[in-house]
């Protein structure tokens, strides 16, 4: 790099030294930390991205955010030209540059990656970053941090969108790098609009179901997702929508409400009760990246009925099947074209959801945790519907099919206007609009819930019939070093410490319908244990059992 480059990191890089004695790792999804370890690593991330930029040629995304974690944490993560994660091969350069000790080793790297990559350095191209960040109070001065990062690299521009929830920064990353309009209003209007849209394609014999016009009750985890589906709800008809914890009430962020808390405590966040029971109710997490939906029971115990990620999955997958099959059988268009459907879940999925699954003869692949790797499936199918159990997920278009949709819309409509073959691609292609398609996200996934019910006609009560979960249980284990946990076949088996999986597999054999697996969490210390069985005590009692066989290999 030349003088001018390589004194502006120095100089900003000395006000921005790392913390001592602190090992950060990019994890599963970015940073993630106690927010007063954070500033460097930010400003480091803000180089990062700029060298993505140069690197791309595209305008690349930063998104100050800790998810569903605790208010005084908070993270940093990159969003790829495409508006998904971060390409894998960089993360262990996002590591080493984090760690770098010092500013001179920082541009030692920096000058061995950028010869490493072939990226054309020194001004000599324009990078643009977009940042977002979540409603964290120490969400402000990281955003200062990643600024002054990006503004080390020559030529690089950031762009402060303000707060956004995680999806809307990785929508717009995306949207910018189609040419496509990419505001904030953009987004609004696109949701909307597909919303409407299949709003007015319901089977008029269908739409009116007892139940199913009622509002819907949104726990906004005290973040950001709860403000953003306001401004939406504005813009929708025949939906009415209350949001709770949405942070104006002076509630904590994701402290007692919140997906996370509902799907793994299974009870009602705070602001709901008894009064509640038979509402259809729905919870984000703290960036509005995930989405549950549950009912609370008519006693005062909190107790809900959960409708987790992999309802969710199965609600949309019935939908587009019912389209696709529909499509299917019209005849006379050309190009027919038969879609490949392909369904992505982790081994969390509860396994009575693969099993509906399979019954509606869908083709089911199983990826490791992490959205980086279900979304990474899913986009090699024409649809790909991917959600981790957690409420983590969208419904991926390929561009092809997308393409052939809109042809076919242009071939239907002229010749048989109005026909059902029409409504189905027509709900089809307002369903690539409506979900978002950089990443999963919590608005446009209540918007795509909300009128396949009604499209449905069919109640929450309804739809959770669909099939029942099989009891589960998941506890986690504190080990000397959890990196010695070794997994394969998307974390299903262990391969080493060895020996464990036969202990694992001879446990599990001793229950019916007893499946278990355990896997090194990605996001904090210590190696998770999934357990499920066909009671509750029995699903506890193999959770209990393999917990202290981790604890014996590990301990
Ligand atoms: C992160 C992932 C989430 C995954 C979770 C697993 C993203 C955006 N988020 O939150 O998909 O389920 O980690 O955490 O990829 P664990 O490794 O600690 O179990
Ligand atoms: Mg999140």
């Amino acid at each position: 790099m030349n003088e001018q480059q390589q004194s502006l990191i120095l100089e900003s890089s000395s006000r921005f030294l790392p913390p001592q004695g602190v090992k950060l790792s990019y994890g599963t999804a970015g940073f993630r930390a106690d927010a007063s370890l954070l500033q460097s690593t930010v400003y480091r991330v803000g180089i990062l991205a700029a060298l993505r930029s140069l690197k791309t040629q595209s305008v690349i995304g930063v998104m100050i955010t800790a998810s569903h974690n605790k208010v005084s944490d908070n993270g940093v993560k990159i969003a790829d030209p495409n508006g998904g994660m971060l390409s894998q091969h960089w993360e262990p350069f996002a590591d080493a540059l984090a760690n770098a000790p010092s500013p001179q080793e920082l541009i030692r790297l920096i000058n061995e990656f950028v010869k490493k990559e072939g990226i054309q350095f020194d001004g000599v191209k324009h990078a643009e970053i977009l940042l977002g960040r979540d409603t964290r109070p120490s969400g402000e001065a990281l955003l200062e941090a990643a600024k002054e990062g990006v503004a080390s690299i020559v030529r690089a521009v950031a762009m402060d969108l303000g707060i956004l929830t995680t999806p809307q920064l990785h929508w717009m990353v995306r949207a910018r790098n189609k040419g496509m309009k990419a505001s904030e209003q953009d987004y609004v209007e696109q949701l909307s609009s597909s919303f409407r849209c299949l709003m007015d394609l319901i089977p008029s014999e269908r739409s009116k179901f007892d139940g199913t016009n009622d509002k819907l009750v949104v726990d906004g985890a005290n973040g950001v997702g709860g403000l953003k589906l306001k401004v939406l709800e504005k813009l929708l008809n025949g939906l009415i929508i209350e949001v709770r914890n949405s942070s104006e009430d002076g509630g904590v962020l994701n402290e007692g409400v919140g997906a996370d808390y509902v799907q793994k405590e299974k009870v009602a966040p705070h602001g709901f009760g008894s009064s509640d029971a038979g509402i259809r109710c729905a919870s984000l997490d703290g960036d509005a990246d995930r989405l549950v939906y549950f009912t609370v029971h008519p006693e005062s115990s909190g107790a809900i009925d959960l409708v987790d990620g992999d309802k969710i999955l199965s609600l949309f997958a019935l939908f587009i099947q019912e389209q696709l099959s529909i499509l299917n059988e019209k005849e006379g268009t050309k190009n027919n074209h038969q879609a490949r459907l392909g369904i992505v879940q982790t081994a969390y999925a509860n396994g009575a959801s693969t099993n509906y699954l399979k019954q509606l003869g869908l083709e089911i692949n199983l990826t490791p945790t992490g959205v980086k790797y279900l979304h990474e499936k899913a986009a090699e199918f024409d649809i790909g519907i991917y959600f981790e159990a957690n409420g983590h997920g969208t419904v991926l278009f390929s561009e092809s099919f997308v393409g052939w949709l809109e042809a076919t819309t242009n071939e239907l409509s002229a010749k048989s206007k109005g026909s059902d073959a029409e409504k189905a691609a027509l709900r089809l292609l307002a369903t690539s609009r409506l979900i978002n398609q950089a990443v999963g996200d919590a608005l446009s996934g209540v918007l795509l819930v909300e009128v396949i019910l009604q499209h449905m006609g069919w109640s929450i009560h309804r739809w959770n019939e669909l099939y029942h979960d099989l009891p589960s249980r998941q506890l986690k284990v504190k080990v000397a070093d959890r990196t010695t946990v070794i997994t394969t076949n998307a974390e299903t088996v262990v391969v080493s410490p060895p020996g464990l999986q036969e202990a694992i597999n001879n446990e599990t054999g001793k229950y019916s319908q007893g499946r278990c697996f355990v896997r090194p969490s990605g996001t904090e210390d210590v190696v998770r244990v999934y357990a499920e069985a066909s009671s509750q005590e029995a699903a506890d009692s193999l959770a209990n059992s393999v917990a202290k066989l981790v604890d014996q290999f590990l301990g």
